[in-house]
Formats: structure tokens, sequence, C-alpha cells
């Protein structure tokens, strides 16, 4: 049996963080359940992708770090691109240590994330401390976070035990925590309605990149694992044309909602 979804717009309302709100209401607005890693290691490149998907997507998520020339005017661009075509910047820093660090490491050091991602995401290994130093760093009204609950790579040590807990420290966070890093939706029901699911590790074609990465289709994580945002590196920026070819994923994944 087909599943029974409720709209983005409905669990805009069920969302209690800003950021997931935002979300859910420009996936609706726009029609895109679409995410670009945007894994270029030049800022012109980075800004240029941002350009090019833009109108594709509702997420563009970025690894800063892996950026060998980005300056304080990188993050002011991709706001500007992020207001230009209505997404939303997700920097994807997995932050993993205690609260106090994790204070500095995001508002601070040469990429101050907080100022111009509108969401990060964190590994709950170091327990509730993390998710109140991120709350700290970044500021209750124009910030969210994700919780890593599952991951795509062969032989990840996050274990069904380990994803429950991840799903009780995200109630515990509500007015911060807005949904998964996941392999597939991780709370069933009305109560999972309020939380966004978000997959990476999607590919057209199948086959891994000998590192681990494990990829499935745009259809089968959102049809029959009932995740919400895919999340597509290499299929789209290494192709020959990263705009046409988000299109391509975009339809995929928005029809395999319906
Ligand atoms: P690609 O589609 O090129 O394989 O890229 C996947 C992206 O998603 C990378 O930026 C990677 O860091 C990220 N990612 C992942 O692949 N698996 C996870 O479980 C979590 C991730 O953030």
């Amino acid at each position: 049996a087909k599943l029974q979804r409720t709209p983005f717009e409905d669990r805009a309302k069920l969302c209690k963080n800003a950021v997931g709100v935002a979300l859910f209401s420009l996936m609706a607005r726009k029609k895109t359940n679409l995410c670009v890693a945007a894994d270029v290691v030049e800022a012109k490149a980075l800004l240029d992708l941002a350009d090019a998907v833009g109108p594709q997507i509702c997420v563009l998520k970025t690894h800063c770090d892996i950026v060998r020339d980005w300056t304080d005017e990188t993050g002011t661009q991709l706001r500007f691109l992020a207001d230009k075509h209505d997404f939303l910047i997700f920097e994807d820093r997995k932050f993993a240590d205690i609260g106090n660090t994790v204070v500095q490491q995001c508002s601070g050091g040469v990429h101050r994330i907080a100022s111009w991602a509108h969401f990060t995401n964190a590994h709950a290994l170091p327990g509730d401390g993390i998710v109140d130093g991120l709350r700290t760093a970044a500021g209750v009204e124009n910030h969210g976070l994700l919780l890593l609950a599952q991951m795509s790579s062969a032989g990840n040590l996050l274990n069904k035990e380990y994803t429950s807990a991840c799903v009780e420290m995200a109630k515990r966070h509500t007015d911060f925590v807005f949904g998964f890093i996941s392999q597939e939706r991780v709370i069933e029901g009305s109560e999972g309605d309020a939380f966004v699911y978000m997959t990476p590790g999607v590919k057209l074609s199948q086959e891994g990149d000998g590192l681990g990465q494990q990829y499935n289709t745009p259809t089968a994580v959102i049809a029959d694992r009932n995740s919400d945002i895919i999340i597509v590196g290499r299929g789209i920026y290494k192709s020959d044309n990263p705009a046409a070819t988000a299109a391509i994923y975009r339809k995929q994944a928005w029809d395999a909602l319906a």
C-alpha cells in the first residue's frame, strides 16, 4: 500500500523550530525535496554551482572546510544566492565535541559557520551538551540543528540502539533540533511529522566509490524508505551539466512523494 503522507505545509505547523518551519514551507512552495551536496574545493566553483542548481533545490549542503580559499565573503555570497533562489544553507559540519568546544567551533574560527549557515548538524555521541552548546552558538531564533541518526557508509557504527538514542535526544530539544540525517524516516506517525529526514548516499547509478559510500536511487529513498529530502553530491556536481542533472533528480524525488 502507498504511504499516506502529511503535506509539507501541514508539517510546517507541527515543527517547533523556525528553520524547520521555513524549510517545510519552502519545500511546499517551491515543490522540491532536493538537496545538493556542493563538495567543490574553490569558493568560485561553490558559488557558481550554487547559482546553477539554486532554482532546483530546497537546501544547499556545504563542507566549508574543504574550500581552500574560503573567506567571510564566501558566506555572504552564499546567503545572497540563498535569497535569490529561495533555498536554505546547511553546513554539514558533523560537530562531535563537548558543548563548550562546539560553541567556539560553530561561531568562531576561520569559518564563522553560525554567521551564514541556516542550520548545521551534530553527532549525538557526546550527549545533550552538544545540542546546548550549538544552541548557544547559534541563537535560538534563526538557526536549527539536525542529528546524525544513521549513516550511508559501509560498516558504520550507528546501530539501531544508537539511532533510538538520537531520536530521544531530538525529542528533548524540539525548539532547536528539527530533523535527522538518516537513511529512512526514523520516527513514525504524527510525532515524526514534526521532524525532517534528509538522506545522503543517493545516485542514479548505484555502484559505490571504493571508499565505503553506498548509494540508493531517489525513488527508493523517498517512496520506499519514507525519507523527505535526497542529498546528492557527485551524481550532480560531477555531471556534464549540473543544472540539468539537478532538474532530473529533483523530478524523480518529487514524483516519488506522490
Ligand atoms: P556523494 O553524493 O558525492 O556521495 O556525497 C554525499 C554527501 O553526503 C557528502 O557531502 C558526505 O559528506 C555526506 N554524507 C554521506 O555521504 N553519508 C552520511 O551518512 C552523512 C553525510 O553527511
